[in-house]
This record gives structure tokens, sequence and C-alpha cells, in this order.
């Protein structure tokens, strides 16, 4: 499947304010993917059909302002199952969840719809698949974080969190002819490769996984920063704190050359003086952010002089998943 269609690095739009030189380069792709599209589409399907309350385990994805507009209507975000009344319907986030997760929802009787990426629910498929071959599987992700739970719960006897290269050291398995790295969908890129290869100087015979785990979206997402931070004597991040792809996106920024990088969740976050001095503004979004933030950024951009907009294309994306079944809209013939 062809997700994204890689382009010749492509600037389009105006050109540098004659009068003052100041611009704004804006990355393409940005913003939402598939996967966060298809579940905040679940929930408000959900809501539709069944009526508020429903509820969702955690926030449905990692973006603070989804989050506060579909509490308004009638959303009620929890952090476990058992906070939920029995009978009620629950969505699962994004993120995924464990077997643990699923059969503690049964035990409530709770009517669950599963609005876990297709994604990561590949990650969690390699994880049961290398656990039944008995492979030590290291999982490259981020303590704490809802996605490397949800996959280490697949195959907990198997499973050990490798969190960056610092962590390789304490690494140990059972045979060093059966071990298979796997990874959070949304990492840093060339982090996750500074892991690897530590990892595999201490394994040389590490396994890779099937396909690559972190996905398109944040894949596509760094390679848009990367080609334009150089030119940036800031960028900014549109994106929530708790949002792993979006705090890596100031990361890449910093690592590809941008003299600053801050991560916003919205446009009165951004502090004027960050402007001082500055000619040229990369702005960027998270793969959980929608649009209207970003817009809300460039306008703010616009009364400080930064109105000339030009766009950096390195990627189309294409791909769209599916709703759950349950939430599909019958086809126009149906009755
Ligand atoms: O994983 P991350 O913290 O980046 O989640 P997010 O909700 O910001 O982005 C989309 C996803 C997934 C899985
Ligand atoms: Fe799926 Fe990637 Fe989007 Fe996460 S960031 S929801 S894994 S497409």
């Amino acid at each position: 499947m062809t997700s994204a269609v890689p382009l010749n690095l492509g600037i389009t739009g105006s050109g540098a304010s004659e009068a003052t030189g100041k611009r704004v380069l804006l990355a393409e792709p940005r913003g939402y993917c598939a996967g966060v599209d298809r579940a905040v589409e679940t929930v408000e399907r959900a809501l539709e059909k069944h009526g508020a309350p429903i509820y969702v385990r955690k926030e449905i994805v990692h973006n603070r302002h989804v989050v506060d507009t579909l509490s308004e209507r009638g959303v009620v975000f929890v952090d476990e199952t058992d906070e939920v009344p029995e009978g009620s319907v629950l969505v699962f986030s994004a993120h995924g969840v464990s077997p643990a997760v699923h059969e503690a929802a049964a035990v409530r009787s709770l009517h669950t719809i599963d609005a876990t990426c297709p994604l990561v629910t590949k990650v969690h498929q390699e994880a049961k698949r290398f656990a039944r071959d008995d492979f030590d599987i290291l999982l490259i992700g981020h303590e704490g974080h809802e996605e490397v739970e949800g996959t280490a719960g697949e195959a907990p006897d198997h499973v050990q969190l490798v969190d960056g290269p610092e962590s390789v050291d304490a690494v140990t398995v059972r045979d060093e002819n059966k071990v298979i790295w796997l990874s959070q969908t949304t990492l840093s890129v060339d982090e996750t490769m500074a892991t690897v290869a530590r990892l595999r100087e201490k394994f040389p015979k590490l396994q890779d996984p099937p396909s690559d785990d972190i996905c398109y979206a944040t894949q596509n997402r760094q390679v848009a920063v990367k080609a334009m931070a150089p030119e940036c004597d800031l960028v900014i991040v549109v994106g929530s704190r708790n949002s792993s792809n979006s705090v890596r996106l100031v990361e890449v920024a910093l690592g590809a050359g941008a003299t600053a990088s801050h991560l916003v969740d919205f446009a009165r976050e951004i502090d004027p003086t960050w402007l001082d001095g500055v000619r040229t503004v990369g702005v960027t979004s998270g793969a959980s952010v929608p649009e209207i933030l970003v817009r809300g950024v460039l306008d703010l951009l616009a009364e400080h002089d930064f109105a000339n907009v030009q766009t950096v294309t390195t990627a189309n994306e294409t791909l769209v998943f599916s709703l759950p079944r349950e939430l599909r809209k019958p086809a126009a013939t149906q009755r």
C-alpha cells in the first residue's frame, strides 16, 4: 500500500516580503493523519448513533483542543474501564489497548468500539506473532506512553521496553539468536535508528521488524520539518505536550538546524519575543492537530508582519482508513 508519494522538495507561494524580508515556511504534510481522522470520526459517529454520554478510555488522540471540543459535546474521558457505568458505550483510543483492557471492559458488559489505529494494531500483531515464536521482543518506545503499554500487554512475558539509546546497556535476553526489535509508531526515526545500532552492537543477530513500525505520518512530518528547518530562525510546532509525534517534531527541527523551536497548543501561547530578529518562521503540526489551530498561528504571525506563506511540500498523503464496521454509513442503495 502506498501511503505517501515522495516528491522533489517543492516550495510554493509568494516569496519573502520585499519590505520586511519576513516569511513563513509551512510544512506539508502536517496535521491529521489517517488514524487520527478515523479515531475522531469514530467518536463523533458513536455520539450520533448512541447519544451522550459516551465514554472514551484515555484521550482519543493526544490533543487538548480535540479532547475539550468532544467533552463539550458529551464525551466523558476516563482513565480506566472501572470508571464507566456498566452497559455503557466505551471507545478505545487511537493508541490501542492491551488484551487485559478488553477483558476488563467485557467483565463490565461495556459496549466497546475500537478506534485503535490500524497501524498500531499491526505492531500488536507483530508482537503476538514473535511472542508465539518465543522471541525476546525489544520494544523501542517511551515509558508510560499508552501505545507501548498496549503493545507490551499483548505479550508481557516476551516484551521489554527500550526507552532510547541510553537504555540499551540494561537489556538482557534469553537467547541472542532469537531477538527482534519493534517500536512505538510515533518516535523520532533518527533516534530510533541510533537505538537499534546500539542494540545491534550488543546483539549482532538482532532481527528487524517485518515492516516499518514508525508510521508513514510520523515519518512524513519529520521529513518535511527537516527540509525547512535549516532555513528557519524559529520553528513553531502546533501540538500538545503529551503528543509523542508532535514533541518529536520540535527535536527534529532543532536537530536539522532551526535556531529555535517551540511547541504550542494554541496561537495565544506564542510569546511575541520569540519573533525578535527572526526573518523565517517554520510552521508545522503533529498528527493529532486540527488544521484550525494552524490557521490561528498563521493569523497571529500575519499580525506580526509574517503574512507571506510558502508551502514546503515533501510528500502527498492519500491514505484513508475505513471506520469500525458498526459505524460505517449504509451504502446509498441500502435501506
Ligand atoms: O502517539 P502520540 O502521542 O504521538 O499520539 P497522538 O494522539 O498525538 O497522535 C496520533 C497517534 C497515534 C497512535
Ligand atoms: Fe496511526 Fe501513525 Fe496516525 Fe498514530 S500517527 S494514528 S500510528 S497513522
